[in-house]
């Protein structure tokens, strides 16, 4: 007997493609949310209903509804972002949203707290600002991610290019986004096809990100399918292709777990769009739909085996992969301050903390970003690490972009810790409804106390990757941080040190379920070591190895090393 299908494959197959009764929903005065089956489909649209958890207990004991409000996500491939558009999303973030701008660890924005009232307007400004949020979040091909920083400029554009390309090609098709959010026609009859996703879409999210070795800037081992370009003579020759990447797991159930892609073979060019879309083809029929825990990719390929997998791929495409090409990554993480590219431009990355762009005391990122666009003639980009990119900018525009910078406070990055640049932390609290602990709010304190240490020992300025999430699911991609901190209780962690420093290597849980104290206690004596110990060059991640602090093999598949073809 076939296994009982998850309800949510139920609300999908009845939603008349992804419209369910949200129409009526949003048009509902007597609450701020809407039904919980709609909920589910309003993610395809880009947005997910939330309620501020700092006031819902004494809104519960004031008997009101909790505070609904709309976490809104765009669609940004590659995070490029023009001026106009970052000046619309500023507006949009200033007359709608409750806390700024939030550039997210998938190159996009992200505006929070806005009411059911102004989804309408604010997603029809969006799509007239020429972005979208359709396919932001739900079962489908989510933001496809790329390398922004574009020092190499001809190999940049044709990786940008790609990843706009597989992003338009393989989302999802359905009339609803233009019948609910733009005054479309309504639909009369039967629901359009969809010819990738069908009546079901996906089992789950399915992600894309695609990295320009040396620089692993968006954690490619980390995707659904990572692309890996390989540039030969000069130009792009084509693609590896990693399968399996995924953050989430869940606290206690050793069936769910962080896995690295395994990288498979090597595409060219012209065969891309083909091969992306048949590995999301195999999941789309292959994925678990009975258990949602268990329908990412990383679980259907540990399921049926990599070389099962492997081979319906080539069945599918009518031709083998060539065997994957030599590549050597050097680094994750975002490099600051100024690069210039091979075409005489110049790109400026600015640090900002959690990618949340307000304005607080003397940084006024919001405002500085929003001057910035005012007067800038490139674009912006936006990065995985929630950071921003100035770029493509006139080598005599340079003293002017700093200038604005300088006056909003935003040019931290010239005298942050090491470990303060490379820091990433979730959203978590107030908004996200599956924090078990703080994290974005939890940063500028637990950096403050880490930076004392570090200075003790003289590492200020080691470049040490931390990486924050809120629980187990693993937004910040902790599990890909020398040290991470993945949220258990309020105030309580699990403490994870090893990974790497180009996104190869996973940690492993040091200590479980610990307090700051013990935190703390926990990494002063490893940053003694370290400090006194280190060779030339040497990560943090890879001296805890190395001494043997983390000498007991993890098992599988904690320690999995991506398939890394030695270049
Ligand atoms: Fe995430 C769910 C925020 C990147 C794995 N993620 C959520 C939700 C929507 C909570 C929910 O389902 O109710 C969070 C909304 C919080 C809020 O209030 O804004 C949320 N995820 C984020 C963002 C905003 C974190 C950030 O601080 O930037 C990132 C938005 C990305 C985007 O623009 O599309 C974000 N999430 C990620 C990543 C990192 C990545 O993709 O590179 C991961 C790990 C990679 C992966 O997918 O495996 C990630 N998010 C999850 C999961 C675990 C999925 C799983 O397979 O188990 C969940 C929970 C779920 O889907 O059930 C989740
Ligand atoms: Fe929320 Fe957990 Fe993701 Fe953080 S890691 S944003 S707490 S789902």
């Amino acid at each position: 007997m076939p296994p009982k299908l998850s309800e949510l494959e139920h609300i999908k197959e009845r939603s008349r493609q992804l419209r369910g009764s949200i129409a009526a929903g949003l048009a509902d005065p007597v609450t701020g949310s809407i039904s919980e089956a709609d909920t589910k489909l309003l993610k395809f649209h880009g947005s997910y209903q939330q309620d501020d958890r700092d006031l819902r207990e004494e809104r519960r004991r004031q008997k009101l509804e909790p505070l609904y409000a709309f976490m809104l996500r765009a669609r940004l491939p590659g995070g490029v972002v023009t001026p106009a558009q970052w000046l619309v999303f500023d507006r949009l973030a200033t007359d709608y949203a409750s806390s700024g701008l939030r550039i997210t660890t998938r190159q996009t924005f992200q505006l929070h707290g806005v009411l059911k009232g102004n989804l309408k307007p604010t997603i029809a400004a969006i799509h007239h600002a020429m972005a979208s949020t359709i396919a932001a979040c739900g079962d489908v091909l989510r933001n496809v991610v790329a390398t922004p920083l574009p020092e190499q400029s001809g190999l940049h554009a044709q990786a940008y290019a790609w990843a706009a390309k597989l992003s338009a090609e393989l989302a999802p098709q359905t009339t609803a986004y233009l019948e609910l959010w733009l005054d479309g026609e309504k639909l009369v009859g039967e629901p359009e096809p969809e010819p990738l996703y069908g009546k079901i879409y996906l089992p789950r999210k399915f992600k894309i990100g695609l990295a320009i070795p040396p620089l692993n800037d968006i954690d490619v081992f980390a995707q659904d399918l990572g692309l890996i370009a390989i540039e030969e003579d000069g130009r792009l020759a084509g693609f590896n292709l990693a399968i399996g990447g995924g953050m989430g797991a869940t606290h206690g159930d050793p069936t769910t777990y962080p896995r690295l892609a395994e990288v498979i073979g090597f595409v060219t060019p012209e065969q891309l769009r083909a091969a992306a879309e048949e590995v999301i083809a195999i999941q789309r029929d292959w994925g678990d739909r009975s258990e949602r825990k268990h329908a990412r990719l990383k679980y259907t390929l540990d399921h049926r085996g990599t070389e099962v997998f492997k081979a319906e791929l080539e069945r599918r495409l009518g031709f083998a992969l060539q065997p994957a090409r030599a590549f050597r990554f050097d680094h994750n993480g975002d490099r600051y301050g100024w690069t210039g590219g091979e075409d005489g431009r110049w790109h400026l990355t600015l640090h900002i903390e959690s990618g949340r762009l307000l304005d607080r005391g003397p940084q006024r990122l919001q405002s500085g970003m929003r001057e910035l666009a005012r007067v800038h003639t490139g674009d912006f980009r936006l990065t995985c690490n929630q950071n921003v990119i100035v770029a493509n900018v006139d080598a005599d525009d340079r003293a002017r972009i700093d200038a604005i910078v300088a006056a909003h406070g935003m040019d931290g990055y010239r005298r942050q810790s090491g470990m303060r640049r490379h820091a990433i932390a979730c959203v978590a609290l107030p908004t996200c409804g599956l924090a078990m602990a703080e994290s974005e709010r939890y940063l500028p304190t637990v950096l403050e106390r880490l930076e004392a240490r570090l200075e003790h020992h003289g590492l200020l300025d080691a470049p040490i990757l931390l990486r924050l999430s809120g629980c187990p699911n693993g937004c910040s991609r902790p599990y890909l941080g020398e040290i991470a901190l993945v949220g258990r209780a309020i105030g309580r962690y699990d403490l994870r040190l090893g990974a790497d420093f180009s996104g190869q290597r996973m940690n492993v849980t040091y200590r479980e379920n610990v307090d700051e104290p013990a935190i703390l206690d926990a990494l002063d004596p490893l940053f003694a070591a370290y400090a006194a110990g280190r060779e030339p060059g040497e990560g943090f991640g890879d001296f805890l190895w190395r001494t043997g602090v983390l000498a007991t093999p993890a098992p599988r598949p904690e320690r999995r090393i991506a398939a890394q073809v030695p270049a």
